[in-house]
């Protein structure tokens, strides 16, 4: 095996590593490798440099070491570092929430020009869920009341009320568990300020309270990326089915290619429309056309809305710009590399930063203007087509690979395929598979890439595992995009890795789907906010049955995770009562308290609970397990 082989599974990489070799530049699997080995301290968790005393290094043998100068112990720095990376990850999703809101608002206020609501029917359930009154008003007096309960999620500075979103939900049985443990939240800026204050030194010593805290702050996380994916699809569309493609192979050589790559679909959606009317001035320059696609999340947002392609994901975002035939990567917030910038010198590429808070030095920054939103998507798209005339044809080198990609999957387009199966309800389309035992239950896999394995190879092992024994699955975010990358996410996939009883089940959709495309064997959610869609297809099973969501058979897993983000949706899920599994072994290994707590005790406060597992095979094997144990304990209330 090459080491381009070891590196990543992706097919389409491995030629573009090999360039990446010939022209001298270190891509982000060179520099993984050069960071091994790994600190001790600091993979394990017990390295504190919360105050400038530190760092602080546990060595649990030594007199006077086996604390930090504070006297802190492993529990409570490990437990402090996990609940700030739970912070970190719910101030991402969250402030792209209000980025959201603030948009909506001032749609409804008549102050943005390019944008308006595009799904009233949205709008309207959204608003009764969280009792806006609808009836006889004005789409925009509703929209405005949307938006300001939205932003209101943030500013709240009293422990009363309740976050609306989170309130209005989740089954009861979660909102008496989040009350009763005291980690139901009003503000998000409240609890997120709460928790750094509280893991500053000298402050709160006690893990078991840190990690409550920690709790408090997912179910912001939560809470920010529910009312996100609400508001995007009233302002954009609600996702139905689309076909499209995945992989490098969607880069074209003859056409300006522009890669949309970050999170937010406020700007992207905007290059999406702008595209559109733009095609005769790339004419004009030469090529076939504008040609867009997506990498991460915001790349998920115009899939699920627009058909967009999926370039790559998170790990391998340089490589889009490899095939010397990206003329610009447009991208938002987070999740970017900022090595992008150096290696597109090596080209004619242009890195173009557009917020506020995600510059990169020496690439191209457009501030992203929501006054004159098209008219910036505008300029971008010039600067893409200008970047395209210095485009030097004889380094454009496309790894010819790509795969059909059937996605769209909104929980509402999902139950529209559902209700041609049962009109009158239906969810139970899904409950009575498991009941029946056709399939075992229901897998989301989530999350990011993570180099301290084999690139998309977890993914992908646990998704064809788990398909293998009848689970029924849905994804987002890269996890998503290894699938489709892969061609998991399309009618071949089935055929190919999915068990005798999953095969059944999606043939029986497939035969009422009123699709032109097979259904695919994965069903692909959206973007990293969406795992609120997969939260409410949970609710639904669990409403449907009867029960809570810690009874229903469902399973959430991150075989790659590994941004603060995922952090965060990971332990908002356990304590929603999913078993969660993490594909990497996380920093809180150095305390075998947190990790007994967060591995075990969880379970029996939450119903929901860690599994921490590298070895995708035996991730299926604990998967599964829990899956079966579920139904058989649900079979035996029954
Ligand atoms: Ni989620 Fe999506 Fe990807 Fe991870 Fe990053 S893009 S928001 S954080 S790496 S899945
Ligand atoms: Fe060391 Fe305590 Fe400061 Fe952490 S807070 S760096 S353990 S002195």
């Amino acid at each position: 095996m090459s080491d381009f082989e070891k590196y990543t599974i992706d097919i389409a990489a491995h030629p573009m590593l090999e360039r990446a070799k010939e022209l001298g530049f270190l891509t982000t699997f060179d520099r993984a490798k050069a960071q091994e080995p790994r600190c001790n301290f600091g993979n394990t968790g017990i390295c504190c440099r919360i105050c400038i005393q530190g760092p602080c290094r546990i060595l649990p043998k030594k007199p006077g070491a086996n604390k930090g100068i504070c006297g802190a112990a492993d529990y409570t720095i490990v437990a402090r570092n996990t609940v700030r990376l739970i912070a970190g990850g719910a101030a991402a999703h969250s402030d792209h929430g209000r980025h959201i809101a603030e948009t909506l608002l001032h749609v409804a206020e008549g102050k943005l020009k390019d944008y308006r609501v595009t799904d009233v029917d949205k709008l309207m359930t959204v608003a009764q869920k969280i009792g806006v009154a609808t009836e006889g008003r004005d789409v925009n007096a509703i929209a405005r009341d949307v938006a300001q309960a939205a932003l209101d999620e943030f500013g709240r500075v009293s422990e009363y009320p309740k976050l609306t979103w989170i309130t209005n939900t989740v089954t009861e049985g979660r909102l008496k568990k989040f009350n009763e443990t005291t980690i139901m939240p009003s503000g998000i800026n409240l609890s997120l300020a709460g928790l750094l204050h509280q893991t500053h030194v000298g402050n709160d010593a006690d893990p078991i309270n840190l990690i409550f805290t920690g709790l408090k702050a997912a179910l912001c996380d939560y809470d920010g990326m529910h009312l996100a994916t609400d508001l995007s699809d009233i302002l954009f569309g609600t996702g139905v089915p689309v076909v499209t493609e995945a992989n490098l192979g969607s880069i074209k050589a003859d056409k300006v290619n522009i890669a949309l790559h970050g999170h937010n679909p406020l700007l992207s959606q905007m290059v999406v429309a702008a595209a559109k009317e733009m095609q005769a001035e790339a004419k004009a320059a030469g090529a076939a056309g504008i040609n867009l696609v997506g990498i991460c999340c915001t790349g998920n947002e115009v899939l699920m809305r627009e058909g967009v392609a999926i370039a790559t994901n998170f790990a391998t975002q340089e490589l889009a710009i490899l095939t010397g035939a990206m003329d610009a990567m447009v991208v938002d917030v987070q999740c970017i590399m900022p090595s992008l910038r150096s290696l597109a010198e090596c080209f004619h590429t242009k890195i173009v930063t557009t917020m506020p808070i995600m510059k990169i030095p020496g690439s191209y920054h457009y501030a992203f203007d929501e006054y004159n939103a098209l008219d910036s998507a505008k300029n971008i798209i010039r600067l893409a087509i200008n970047a395209y005339k210095e485009r030097d044809a004889s380094r454009v080198s496309i790894p010819q690979i790509k795969h059909t990609v059937v996605a769209g999957f909104s929980l509402e387009s999902l139950m529209s395929i559902f209700k041609n199966i049962n009109p009158d309800n239906p969810i139970r389309v899904i409950t009575d598979a498991i009941k029946a035992g056709e399939i075992k239950g229901v897998a989301l896999f989530a999350g990011c890439n993570n180099l301290k394995g084999q690139h998309d190879n977890n993914h992908t092992e646990i998704a064809k595992g788990l398909a293998r024994n009848d689970v029924f699955l849905v994804a987002t975010g890269c996890a998503a995009q290894a699938f489709a990358k892969e061609g998991l996410l399309n009618g071949e996939g089935v055929a190919k890795y999915a068990g005798e009883g999953l095969k059944k089940f999606i043939g029986r959709l497939n035969e009422k789907s009123g699709l032109t495309a097979d259904l695919p064997l994965i069903f692909h959610m959206g973007s990293c906010v969406d795992n609120s869609r997969s939260n409410d297809f949970q609710t639904m099973i669990a409403n449907e049955m009867g029960v809570d969501v810690s009874d229903i058979p469902y399973v959430a897993t991150a075989p790659e995770a590994m941004s603060e983000k995922s952090v965060a949706i990971g332990s908002y899920h356990v304590a929603m009562g999913t078993p969660t599994h993490v594909g990497v072994i996380p920093p809180l290994t150095g305390s075998s308290l947190v990790h007994e707590v967060v591995t075990k005790i969880a379970e029996d406060v939450f119903g929901g609970f860690f599994i921490f597992e590298a070895d995708p095979h035996k991730a299926v094997n604990r998967l599964v397990e829990v899956l079966e144990e579920r139904t058989w304990k649900l079979a035996m209330r029954a």
